[in-house]
């Protein structure tokens, strides 16, 4: 177990993937039991599709919302909460929209790939946060139907959260990726600009994935079970020398 202690960092970024959530119940996307293994993004998540058949896409993101309401944050979720509170340069970059980090009380979280719970009027421009699940009335006042504010592949990503992000990776002396496969862009290059910045790179995941080289602790197992040794070696034990 590596001896990284947190409160040696002045900004951590955590960057996270689906597999932060796995221990919440929330389903990943690929890899065993992945949601696009049942259901093809291309009939439900993604512009055409909307465009196509949008009462399909949003039986498809009722669902979601149902099956992530009646999931709770997980113990790794928690940490990340604590450890914000108590140090200010803690970040959470994620790819996920279920909003668990938020419900585990993190505050300083960019969700580059938008929110479950979120929606957006493409007519009218009209934006609403509800964590209705299912979502009763999917129309917009205006008429035209609400879409879910997710960034669906072929979409392009805020340049306002990815600028602000990078910021975030560029000023990083600690990046925690956790339980993502690194294989969706342009986040999965966000890692290196905090390489670049000469952070050190801890990687926690169950597998290695495609940007394990990039990482200079490669740490296997649960996003909670790792991040509470982490946790642990961080924390003196009692009695011992103060460092
Ligand atoms: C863009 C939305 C510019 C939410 C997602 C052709 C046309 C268009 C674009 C492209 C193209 N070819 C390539 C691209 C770019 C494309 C892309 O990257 N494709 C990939 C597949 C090659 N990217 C885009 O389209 C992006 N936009 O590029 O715009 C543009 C525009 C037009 C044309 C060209 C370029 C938009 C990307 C966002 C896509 N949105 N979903 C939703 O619907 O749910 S994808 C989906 O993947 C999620 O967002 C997710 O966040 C993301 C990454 O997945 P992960 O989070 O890493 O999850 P995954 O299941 O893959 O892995 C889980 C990991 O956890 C595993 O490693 C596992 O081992 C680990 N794990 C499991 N359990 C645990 C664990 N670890 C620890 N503990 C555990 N318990």
């Amino acid at each position: 177990m590596t001896t990284l202690r947190f409160s040696d960092f002045a900004n951590v970024v955590f960057f996270t993937g689906a597999g932060m959530s796995a221990e919440s119940g929330v389903p990943t996307y690929r890899g065993r039991g992945g949601i696009w293994k049942e259901y093809d993004y291309e009939t439900y998540a993604c512009q055409t599709a909307f465009d196509r058949d949008p009462r399909r896409v949003w039986e498809f993101h009722n669902y979601r919302r149902g099956l992530v309401a009646g999931c709770e944050p997980n113990a790794g979720h928690r940490l990340i909460a604590q450890l914000e509170r108590e140090r200010p340069g803690v970040v959470v970059v994620t790819q996920n929209i279920d909003g668990l980090h938020q419900r585990a009380g993190s505050r300083n979280v960019f969700e580059l790939h938008g929110s479950l719970w979120r929606t957006r009027c493409e007519r009218c421009g009209k934006r609403e946060a509800s964590d209705d699940a299912p979502l009763a009335d999917v129309h917009c006042p205006c008429g035209a139907f609400k879409r879910p504010d997710i960034v669906w592949f072929g979409d392009m990503l805020s340049s306002d959260l990815l600028r602000a992000a990078s910021e975030a990776m560029s000023h990083a002396d600690l990046l925690v990726a956790i339980g993502t496969s690194a294989s969706v862009y342009p986040a999965a290059e966000l890692p290196r600009l905090a390489q670049r910045a000469g952070a050190v790179l801890v990687e926690i995941n169950l597998e290695d994935t495609p940007l394990s080289d990039l990482y200079d602790h490669r740490l296997r197992g649960t996003a909670s079970a790792i991040l509470a040794e982490l946790c642990d070696a961080a924390t003196p034990a009692p009695g011992s020398a103060p460092h």
